[in-house]
């Protein structure tokens, strides 16, 4: 038999219930007493003192050791139960929730994210807290966890979720305009239909065996290929892309093709990208010609022919919690049908119009301050993050929008 696995809310519940129950207690004892003595002692039925003690050893000890063993009772209790909340158990699954202005989304190990926190039930959960901009907090109130997501510091809650069910996700912490939109929820589901659905994501080219290859050698450990960071560039979009590299203390602007690829993965130290940290292992003697010549074939059409998705990018990197697609009002514009019109800006504090083009929307994402439409508040994040390819679709996607 598996040791039971105490979860967060089988700790909490207990020390709750004896606060509240202590707390109970003490506040009907109190009242009645009050109660009692304002009666009893009314100066109609006792005009003159009654007693004439003065001291009570007994009374004193009594009432000293009561509530300090009570209070240490509670502290103790509560201690021992915040420990279950800070002790991760060692086989919990492990994802990421990324925070922002005004949304969530989840990052599972496997490149895979969503919207929703797929879970398994009954498996502890591990949930790495990150904001992308401003103090958050990931509050869970079925799971008993609170825990505040702040920018730079890395935090984390666990949990286990008993029963198949959706769980509500909140941010507990005031964080602008749209902060009461930011809710998410917890799917739990069971554990097959967990497997099933996280090995979805390589639906897209699942059968190119340099996939397993790259699996096998660990390069998805560091390098996405769904566009997210990694401790090396994501694979996404990859082929024939520009990055600046820096080869033997020299910067300078490379095109991805072939022989840098090839050179990428036998000698990665040669051309090290701008802003990694030189760590990747080379792989020169470890993959055969064969088995690089899959891989970079697999770069050149899978990873890098994929159509980056703008409607799921647009959802994905939290768009769409200021930008409506039906045309109503949010916090920002929404997207629908404004291709092609005219927006009145301000621009260095001018007044202007502006049509909607590839490039207005372009320098819109870019930089969300330069040109600000008229009758907004100018609080659209800059999304740091984003890669060229990745701003090409979305503008594809604000364009075709109807
Ligand atoms: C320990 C983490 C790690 C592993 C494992 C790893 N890489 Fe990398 N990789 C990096 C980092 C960091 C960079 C960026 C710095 C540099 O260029 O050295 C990088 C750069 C690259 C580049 C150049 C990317 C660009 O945008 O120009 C390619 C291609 C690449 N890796 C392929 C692979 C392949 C294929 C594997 C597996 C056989 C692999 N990597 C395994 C960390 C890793
Ligand atoms: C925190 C809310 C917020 C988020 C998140 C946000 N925006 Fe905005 N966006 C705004 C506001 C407010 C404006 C209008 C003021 C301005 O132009 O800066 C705006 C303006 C725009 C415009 C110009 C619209 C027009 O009608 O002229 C575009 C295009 C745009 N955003 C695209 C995006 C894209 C793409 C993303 C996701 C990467 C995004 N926004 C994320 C708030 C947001
Ligand atoms: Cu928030």
């Amino acid at each position: 038999m598996e040791k039971h696995l105490m979860t967060t809310t089988e700790a909490i519940d207990p020390v709750f219930m004896f606060i509240l129950g202590s707390c109970l207690v003490l506040l009907i004892g109190i009242t009645a007493a009050m109660v009692l003595f304002v009666v009893r002692y009314h100066r109609s039925r006792a005009p003159e003192p009654t007693s004439q003690v003065d001291g009570s050893l007994w009374l004193e000890v009594v009432w000293t050791a009561f509530p300090t063993l009570l209070v240490l009772g509670m502290f103790y209790y509560g201690w021992s139960s915040y420990l279950t909340l800070r002790d991760v158990p060692p086989n919990a699954l492990q994802v990421t929730a990324v925070g922002r202005m005004w949304s969530w989304n989840f990052l599972y190990q496997n490149g895979k994210n969503s919207p929703k926190l797929y879970v398994p039930v009954g498996k502890p959960v591990q949930v790495a807290l990150e904001s992308k901009d401003v103090l958050h907090g990931f509050y869970v109130p079925a799971f008993r966890v609170k825990r505040d997501v702040v920018p730079g510091m890395k935090n984390h809650v666990w949990f286990v979720a008993p029963k198949p069910g959706s769980y509500d996700i909140f941010c507990s912490q005031y964080c602008g305009t749209s902060h009461s939109a930011m809710i998410a929820t917890i799917e739990a589901v069971p554990a097959e239909q967990f497997e099933a659905w996280l090995k979805e994501t390589k639906a897209t080219g699942a059968q190119h065996p340099a996939l397993a290859l790259l699996e096998k050698h660990g390069c998805l450990g560091c390098h996405s290929l769904d566009g997210s960071q990694k401790v090396g560039p994501t694979f996404q979009g990859i082929w024939g892309r520009k990055t600046d590299v820096k080869t033997a203390g020299k910067e300078h602007e490379i095109v991805v093709d072939e022989a840098y690829l090839k050179r990428s993965i036998v000698e990665p130290n040669a051309d090290v990208v701008e802003h990694f940290p030189p760590v990747m292992p080379a792989f020169a003697g470890v993959l055969t010609e064969e088995e690089i010549r899959l891989i970079i074939d697999y770069f050149k059409t899978s990873a890098g022919g994929a159509k980056l998705d703008g409607a799921k990018l647009a959802r994905e990197k939290g768009c769409l919690a200021c930008h409506s697609l039906d045309g109503s009002k949010g916090v920002g514009p929404s997207f629908k049908a404004i291709f092609g019109t005219k927006v009145k800006v301000v621009r260095n504090g001018k007044p202007e119009m502006a049509t909607v083009d590839e490039t207005y929307l372009k320098e819109s994402i870019l930089k969300p301050s330069a040109a600000v439409v008229d009758g907004f508040p100018p609080v659209m994040p800059v999304e740091d993050d984003l890669s060229p390819d990745e701003v090409s679709a979305l503008v594809q996607f604000i364009k075709e929008l109807k």
